[in-house]
């Protein structure tokens, strides 16, 4: 058996499948990528991923894209320990807020994080004629024309105001869902619990707390729990070089009070 994850230092949803390919104590080979230097445009890695994303997950000659996807893979490819509620319902529950994180948390966590600290290190890496040919090679339309209003105008930009609108309401509801049970999907750590960290740490890395604390008192102590979890300790926090997450402060501080005042209007 040989697990190769094709993955980036920063990325979110490579942190999800890190996550579960731990619990399942899974050992795996890494590839790592550099998505500033444009490494996920190569047409090497677009032969296994043609939207140009990470993570992959390669099993033996088995290609398995979208961190979802991935995720469930290896919760029944390695059932020990199961990652699901015993419940078809609470299944059901949990695989919604897995969709959640997915169409809405994920582009605007992504935005929001471009907006206050990727694009700085984009312009410190390349040239104008570089970045053009970056923001060229993005597959998906979308994502690229998102990608460059941010680029340009930071958390000014329309994107970035959409992007923390919708991310407020999707917390105001994960707050709520909180009340009910410990994890989100119910009594037991799940797909759900992995799919959400990453971006809950990622807006905390970006000096964003200011969203919950104080504010949404159960999604403070579902994160508090999470952080003291080991794998997620391990395999997640403890991997994000030092340097990244001075930079991810630092920049995040100087964009907060923009950012309160575009979800809460202070
Ligand atoms: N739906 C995809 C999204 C993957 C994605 O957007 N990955 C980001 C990192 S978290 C990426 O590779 N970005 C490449 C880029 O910024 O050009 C998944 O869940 O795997």
């Amino acid at each position: 058996m040989n697990l190769v994850l094709y993955h980036s230092v920063e990325s979110t949803c490579a942190q999800k499948v890190k996550l579960v390919l731990a619990e399942k104590q899974l050992v795996w080979e890494e590839e790592k990528l550099n998505l500033r230097r444009g490494d996920q445009f190569s047409p090497a890695y677009l032969a296994l991923n043609p939207k140009g994303v990470v993570p992959t997950l390669v099993y033996d000659s088995v290609v398995i894209r979208e961190s979802t996807v991935i995720n469930e893979y290896l919760d029944d490819a390695f059932p020990e320990p199961s990652l699901k509620p015993a419940s078809p319902a609470v299944v059901a529950d949990m695989r919604l807020w897995v969709k959640t994180f997915d169409d809405d948390v994920h582009p605007a966590v992504g935005v929001t994080t471009y907006a206050t600290v990727l694009r700085h290190q984009m312009q410190e890496m390349k040239s104008e004629a570089e970045l053009e040919d970056h923001f060229a090679k993005i597959p998906d339309p979308a994502r690229r024309m998102r990608q460059i209003s941010v680029h340009d105008c930071g958390i000014d930009a329309e994107p970035a105001a959409v992007a923390l609108k919708q991310l407020d309401g999707v917390l105001d509801r994960l707050d709520m869902q909180l009340a009910e049970s410990s994890w989100i999907a119910g009594e037991q750590f799940s797909l759900a619990d992995c799919a959400a960290a990453p971006y809950i740490l990622r807006l905390d890395m970006l000096q964003f707390s200011g969203l919950w604390e104080g504010r949404r008192p159960n999604l403070g102590s579902w994160y508090r729990r999470v952080s003291d979890h080991t794998n997620f300790k391990n395999v997640v926090v403890n991997q994000i070089p030092q340097s990244l997450a001075e930079k991810f402060s630092q920049y995040g501080k100087q964009v907060w009070p923009k950012v309160e005042a575009i979800v809460f209007g202070a």
